[in-house]
């Protein structure tokens, strides 16, 4: 079983996607076992997103996921970071698979409604980032 961070980013929540993102999330075999709603700071935001700090969208992207609440959660499943990267589908909804989240909910490549770990070394730092090992259930 492997374990990686998904987070449901601000579009997704202001249009009500939570539910039907979550619905897909149980269908693909994941177990939640960690979810809560917040609200991301500007300065984790800033070192969530550390490694994009250098590109022209850092500050855009760092006002957006600031700009209203979030779920983050821990999904757990048998090949779950790839699992959960094919399920969310390529960075751009335009060109994201049919079926995929971010193909039927994202608006942009920015605003694209999910996130997910980039590999295991990643799931495990971004895990820890969000919750305590108390609330990994
Ligand atoms: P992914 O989330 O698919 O791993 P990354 O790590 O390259 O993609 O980018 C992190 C986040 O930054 C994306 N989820 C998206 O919200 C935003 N982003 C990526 N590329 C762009 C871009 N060219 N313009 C605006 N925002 C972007």
């Amino acid at each position: 079983m492997e374990k990686t961070l998904a987070i449901i980013k601000p579009d997704a929540v202001e249009s009500k996607n939570v539910g039907k993102i979550l619905t897909r999330i149980e269908a693909e075999g994941f177990r939640v076992v960690a979810f809560k709603r917040h609200r991301i700071s500007k300065t984790q935001a800033e070192s969530f997103y550390g490694e994009h700090r250098a590109k022209g969208f850092f500050g855009s992207l760092v006002a957006y996921m600031t700009s209203g609440p979030v779920y983050v959660a821990v999904l757990e499943r048998e090949n779950g970071v790839a699992h959960w990267r094919s399920v969310m589908g390529a960075t751009d909804p335009a060109k994201a698979d049919a079926g995929t989240i971010r193909r039927e909910f994202g608006q942009s490549i920015e605003r694209n409604a999910a996130h997910g770990s980039a590999d295991a070394a990643d799931a495990s730092r971004e895990v820890t980032f969000f919750f305590s090992q108390a609330e990994l259930i």
